[in-house]
């Protein structure tokens, strides 16, 4: 885990940068995109600083477990657990990651395409 003080989603989690929070647990804070690329477009990151999933994963498995089901809880509440939704993680540059907190994204409301660009 990197502490990362200049970290845009470690502010959100601290109050300091505003979001439209759609969900909390203990270990993690959901909260609306702010350029959304679907009806329902949330990001569900964990409150403590990692810089990629595969580095939470390697750091805190369980924590990867409570981030899918919450994300899981907030397409249901949003009415679109049963028609499908889809989780992203972009992962470094090529990736597409430009955050560098991990966050996942949780897509859905409309018909995904496949492949993404
Ligand atoms: P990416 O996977 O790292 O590219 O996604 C970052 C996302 O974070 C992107 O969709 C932004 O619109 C979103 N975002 C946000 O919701 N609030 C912010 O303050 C910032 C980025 I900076």
């Amino acid at each position: 885990m990197t502490d990362t003080t200049d970290c845009v989603f470690c502010r959100i989690v601290t109050g300091e940068m505003p979001a439209t929070t759609v969900g909390e647990t203990e270990r993690t804070l959901g909260f609306r995109d702010i350029n959304p690329q679907a009806p329902t477009h949330v990001l569900v990151i964990p409150k403590a600083h990692h810089d990629t999933a595969a580095a939470m994963a390697t750091a805190d498995g369980e924590l990867f477990g409570e981030l899918i089901n919450h994300a899981h809880r907030i397409a249901a509440n949003e009415g679109i657990a049963d028609s499908g939704y889809r989780l992203v993680f972009n992962t470094g540059d090529e990736g597409g990651q430009t955050v560098h907190h991990v966050h996942c994204h949780l897509l859905g409301g409309r018909v995904m395409t496949w492949p993404p660009g």
